[in-house]
């Protein structure tokens, strides 16, 4: 039987297969758990869990340790919910996509520890990378499509000082983007990409700096290095074959596949040498003619994770199909990078010496996929198959753990099931927080009230202070967290307002005075204010044909005091915080009152607060009289 239907198979029998099923739920366990992951009603959680919302194109916003869902923070969709997609910015980042595939968060970081500042996660499906301002919670910046970059799935990976997010194509195309070759040909006419996006230290802003050119292997995950491993970012791969169909077979012939150990610091100063030609704007170094920028090294099987841990010297890949965890000791990397201890190349990329880089191959069980680290010398890996989190030693090891490796393997504890990612707080970082663990699981298999045959992902909240793990506890969450980042609650100081004197849109208008409706030829400028609970004006008007801008400023100064602007059969839902102005633009199609209303239950008299569009027939003559009626070049609604 191929592995691959091993795999297919063990995946059916869930619930069968078990890793150390864990009997454990006396009284007295079900009351010290409890008492673990409760955080009574006026109390706070430790940590946030930013969870990525795969294809949902969100982020979510839990606390550790109750595991409670507190936000969403749309990314890459629309959400009515925040107003995420309606008004002119969001709707500009988002361009012409309303879906994103959101697979990897990562903190920002300053000398490889987090620093509170953003939250970048990257999109698999249209190559874009976000960036997350922790100041407001809220999507800031999309950038991409990514040129020369398709199926951005190796990313988001930050570097020690948020110089770069580095990230590498699950999939290969021909290059330039829009350039078409037949799949038949695909070893030879298709290319992955390696990318380095650069990050502004001030202000967070990213564009894209330079790429490395690779043959077209399927790259998967990986890390950025530090400590030993400064400078350095790695990534597994999973078709070394360069297979084109059939990818469930023809991508697993091999028993190793080539990773990818990148040093990204020499990517950049061979650009800045010259070195690189322009491709689509960017500039692309051919690997094969700069030496010393890309390494391969062969790992079986079919790997995924690829972890760094926070000493920076053991990078850790997980051999989706073969039973291990292969680590590889960075020193012995950078020695046999000295010293061109290669067993080949490939395409005129040297291939390091498995033998002189690799530590040892641990045997942590079946599907190991992902690798964290506590900072106290043990590593935690996620098993898809065996359904369970395995908990091991990395090394240095005693000579005893050399000839047996099984006895580096320290503990298991069931996950339901099929855990896909795992995150420890802080196992980026070279200062771990650890003392919790998530597992997220991709199959909760009717755990939960039944819901239909669309089920949600599980997560489950190990404690890792013990030499033993314990599972505390568990939650559901919609579809569909990859990984997931965790930071102190601490760590982070979010603004609770948008201060007024900071709000520098020169549409905002803060008293009655500056409010108004304003004609300009077809255009109809609208500057409005929401309070407690009133907009003002609360009448516009204007014609079919017409091009209406309507700019709402929340004059607001107290937190949570959240107004929305509802449009109705226009499609059109603003959510406007304290301090904030925001602007929505439509085309006037049909005449017609359309109501307006506030969306956020605001008040007492929330509901009241309302007032109407009137659209008048295109034979119709602008309205006349009133307060509020349109008026050419001045401020109404005195
Ligand atoms: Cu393992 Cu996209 Cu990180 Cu999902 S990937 S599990
Ligand atoms: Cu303002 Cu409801």
């Amino acid at each position: 039987m191929k592995i691959i239907e091993i795999l297919t198979l063990a995946t059916v029998a869930i619930g069968l297969t078990s890793c150390g099923r864990q009997g454990g739920t006396s009284a007295a366990d079900r009351t010290a758990n409890a008492l673990a992951s409760y955080v009574a009603p006026g109390e706070k959680d430790e940590y946030y869990l930013f969870y990525s919302g795969g294809h949902s194109g969100q982020v979510f916003v839990a606390g550790i340790p109750s595991l409670r869902h507190i936000s969403t923070i749309p990314v890459f969709a629309p959400y009515p919910g925040t107003g995420y997609g309606f008004d002119e910015e969001s709707k500009k980042m988002l361009g012409d996509f309303t879906w994103g595939d959101v697979h990897h968060p990562a903190l920002s970081q300053t000398d490889s520890k987090y620093d509170g500042r953003w939250l970048f996660v990257n999109d698999n499906a249209n190559n874009r990378i976000a960036r997350i301002d922790l100041r407001d919670f809220k999507t800031h910046q999309i950038l991409g499509p990514i040129p020369n970059s398709i199926g951005n799935h190796g990313s988001s990976f930050v570097t020690e000082n948020t110089e770069y997010i580095l990230c590498a194509t699950r999939f290969s195309v021909p290059l330039p983007k829009g350039r078409v070759a037949d799949p038949k040909d695909y070893e030879k006419e298709f290319n992955g990409m390696v990318s380095g996006i650069k990050v502004d230290p001030k202000t967070g802003e990213m564009k894209v700096g330079w790429q490395i050119l690779t043959p077209p292997f399927d790259w998967d995950l990986g890390s950025t290095g530090k400590g030993p491993s400064s400078g350095w970012a790695f990534w597994t791969s999973y078709n070394t074959e360069m297979a084109h169909d059939l990818m469930e077979v023809n991508s697993t012939q091999k028993d190793r596949d080539l990773c990818a150990i990148v040093d990204w610091r020499a990517a950049e100063k061979a650009v800045a040498d010259g070195k690189a030609a322009m491709m689509d704007g960017v500039p692309i170094i051919d690997p094969a003619k700069v030496p010393g920028v890309l390494y391969f090294v062969s790992i079986g099987k079919s790997p995924h994770g690829f972890d760094t841990d926070p000493t920076g010297k053991w990078v850790v890949a997980g051999g989706k199909l073969q039973p291990a965890t292969t680590v590889l000791n960075f020193e012995k990397v950078l020695a046999a990078v000295n010293n061109k201890t290669f067993e080949g190349d490939f395409r005129g990329i040297p291939i390091l010496k498995y033998e002189a880089v690799v530590e040892g191959e641990v045997p942590v069980g079946l599907g190991p996929l992902h690798t964290q680290f506590d900072g106290k010398g043990f590593a935690y890996t996620s098993m898809f198959i065996d359904s369970c989190i395995v908990k091991w030693k990395l090394p240095p090891w005693t000579d005893a753990e050399k000839k047996d490796l099984n006895k580096a393997v320290l503990d298991k504890v069931q996950t339901h099931f099929s855990t896909g990612h795992l995150v420890v707080a802080g196992s980026d970082t070279k200062n771990p927080y650890g003392k919790w663990l998530v597992a997220m699981n991709k199959l909760s298999a009717g755990r939960h009230i039944n819901v239909g045959p669309s089920e949600p992902e599980s997560s489950q909240l190990i404690d890792i202070t013990g030499n033993k793990m314990k599972m505390v506890a568990e939650s559901y969450t919609e579809p569909e967290p990859h990984f997931a980042q965790i930071l102190k609650v601490s760590d982070v100081q979010p603004n609770e307002i948008y201060p007024k004197d900071e709000n520098k849109n020169p549409n905002a208008v803060w008293d009655k005075d500056a409010t108004g409706v304003t004609r300009t030829g077809n255009q109809v400028v609208v500057k409005v204010t929401a309070i407690r609970s009133r907009f003002t004006p609360d009448r516009i008007d204007a014609n079919v044909g017409d091009d209406l801008i309507v700019h709402v400023t929340n004059i607001e100064q107290t937190r949570d005091m959240i107004h929305g602007f509802g449009l109705i059969e226009q499609n059109i839902n603003m959510v406007i915080d304290p301090g904030e102005t925001k602007t929505f633009h439509i085309k006037l199609k049909k005449p017609g009152v359309f109501p307006f209303y506030c969306t956020n239950f605001c008040s007492a008299l929330h509901q009241e607060m309302q007032g109407y569009l009137v659209v008048h027939g295109s034979n119709t003559t602008t309205a006349t009289g009133g307060a509020n009626a349109v008026s050419d070049s001045s401020s109404a609604a005195k």
